[in-house]
């Protein structure tokens, strides 16, 4: 299937690409007069609104051009610590802006409570039919940042199925056989091929 990934995020469609693909698929970000087109995001509401969000407007976007009838697919993820009720969760993108993974680290010290899961939800639909999966990755927040691989968050992600590094250490061969969003891509990977569909 010829997926178009409605993100401004480069990292997520390359990850999406490496997972999707091996199972047939093929995943270009969606430009729209050659460009990415920007979303409004409701994300006081969390990432499944943000979800639903994303793939009306998108569907709405390609209406009527030489894109309708192609496949959608959004996602929308964040990291959710323990020590905190859903933060930063949907929030994720603009807490690193605002305090940076050291601003992050710090908190996490002071509350000594280390747990975290990056969470993800992912919704592909071809206009008419809607196919939702998500994904969860536990795992804990190191005391600094480590390796430069990846994004956002990874360097200071250590994975419950990791060996103790960050995912920033780890890399993408590691990183997209456990995360969040490979979990959710397979699962929409599963629903496709579901003798439902
Ligand atoms: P789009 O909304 O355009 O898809 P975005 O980067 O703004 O791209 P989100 O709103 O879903 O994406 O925010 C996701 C943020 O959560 C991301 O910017 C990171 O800060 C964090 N995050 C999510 N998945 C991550 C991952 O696999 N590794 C590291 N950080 C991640």
């Amino acid at each position: 299937m010829r997926i178009l990934f409605a993100t401004g995020n480069e990292n997520k469609i390359i990850e999406a690409q490496e997972t999707l693909a091996p199972l047939g698929h093929t995943v270009e970000g969606l430009l729209i007069d050659g460009k990415r087109p920007d979303f409004n995001e409701p994300k006081e509401l969390g990432l499944e609104a943000v979800a639903e969000a994303k793939i009306l407007q998108a569907l709405t976007l390609i209406e009527g051009t030489e894109l309708q009838g192609s496949a959608i697919l959004v996602e929308d993820s964040g990291i959710f610590l323990d020590a905190f009720p859903n933060w930063p969760g949907a929030k994720s993108s603009d807490v690193e802006k605002e305090i940076g993974l050291l601003g992050v680290i710090e908190r996490v010290n002071k509350s000594e409570i280390r747990g975290a899961e990056f969470r993800a939800v992912a919704i592909l639909s071809d206009g008419s039919k809607f196919w939702k999966s998500k994904g969860v990755c536990r795992g804990s927040i190191s005391d600094e940042i480590k390796g430069q691989k990846g994004f956002g968050y990874d360097p200071i992600f250590i994975p419950s199925e990791g060996d103790g590094r960050t995912f920033g250490e780890l890399g993408a061969e590691v990183k997209n056989q456990i995360s969040h969003r490979k979990k959710a891509m397979q699962g929409l990977s599963n629903l496709l091929k579901s003798p439902s569909r």
